[in-house]
């Protein structure tokens, strides 16, 4: 008997600075129930789903910009979130900014079980942008001063009948992220994002953003035999142009729905897990093919060595 996992990819439209939290939990609410309609086991939300995308902005005085973190999940705020999801009997995967009780602020995602138990949460691993006001650029991506890399690594849990894995935007560009979790034999890899169109450092990449972002998921799903959910929170947020193309891909590396709008909109499929196995049981099958004693210099160094 096949095992079937229906999920939800749950792509949000911009969320503004003048936004409430109570606002986007009821646009949070919609998905949910469109995706209750369409039978959905699971959901998945973008990266920081709750606020708009802060990193944009630089301030001073970090401590100013705590009230963009949530200091507890669920939260008053966030608690009808879980309420709904847990009448209707779905799981869902939410991305927001976190900051712990002794001061450390991680980018996070929680997966959330269908009867409304927490099964796990991850912290963003690879920390793209820059750490410093960069006053000539049009808007900061200065995410590298508002989180910290995590430490504890990519995680797969045991949900939805499925071995889930989770990693937050830039970490998909990255085949680490997937092949960590792959060795964990991961059936379904859920990924919230947040990309502007526009890339500063090399505007060239900017019509390639698309294409970019389909490349990675296509790659990553491929290479390890394993579902990937991929979810934006697009278009023009405080004037920042950003990616949707929210997709789901298949372990072919075939993508079986994308979105085509930039607003909130729901993508579903329904994902066999046992069509993991017709790559890692054959071409992908790590532990007849890898060969990870050539494979040193991926944990023992970092930069490119070109002397
Ligand atoms: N949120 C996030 O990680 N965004 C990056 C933007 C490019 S780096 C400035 C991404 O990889 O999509």
């Amino acid at each position: 008997m096949s095992r079937i996992v229906t999920v939800g990819a749950a792509q949000l439209g911009p969320i503004q600075k003048h936004h409430t939290r109570e606002e986007v939990v009821q646009r949070l609410i919609a998905l949910l129930q469109k995706a209750d309609k369409a039978d959905c086991d699971l959901v998945v939300f973008p990266e920081l789903a709750l606020t708009t995308f802060f990193p944009r902005w630089f301030i001073d005085n970090i401590g100013e910009a705590d009230h963009w973190y949530e200091t507890a999940m669920p939260s008053p705020v966030t608690q009808p979130l879980f309420d709904e999801a847990k009448k209707l009997g779905i799981g869902f995967c939410l991305g927001y900014a976190e900051i712990t009780d002794d001061g450390h602020r991680y980018n996070t995602q929680v997966l959330v079980e269908k009867d409304g138990s927490i099964i796990a949460k991850y912290r963003k691993v690879h920390i793209p942008g820059h750490e410093h006001h960069e006053p000539d650029r049009p808007f900061q991506h200065a995410e590298r001063y508002y989180f910290e890399p995590s430490m504890e690594g990519f995680g797969v849990w045991r949900a939805f009948g499925a071995r889930v894995g989770m990693m937050i935007c830039n970490d998909r560009r990255w085949p680490e992220s997937y092949r960590e979790m792959g060795l964990q034999g991961v059936e379904m890899i859920l990924c919230g994002y947040n990309t502007p169109i526009h890339y500063v450092p090399d505007p060239s990449q900017d019509i390639l953003q698309g294409f970019h972002n389909a490349l990675v998921m296509q790659s990553g799903a491929y290479q390890n035999g394993t579902w990937v959910v991929g979810v934006a929170k697009a278009g023009v947020e405080e004037g920042v142009d950003s990616l949707g193309q929210s997709m789901i891909v298949a372990p072919s590396g075939q993508i079986v729905a994308q979105t085509f709008t930039t607003d909130d909109e729901l993508i579903t499929a329904r994902c066999d897990l046992d069509w993991c196995k017709r790559y890692t049981g054959t071409l992908f099958d790590f532990d007849k093919y890898r060969r990870p004693e050539v494979y040193t210099r991926i944990t023992s160094q970092r930069g490119a060595i070109t002397d």
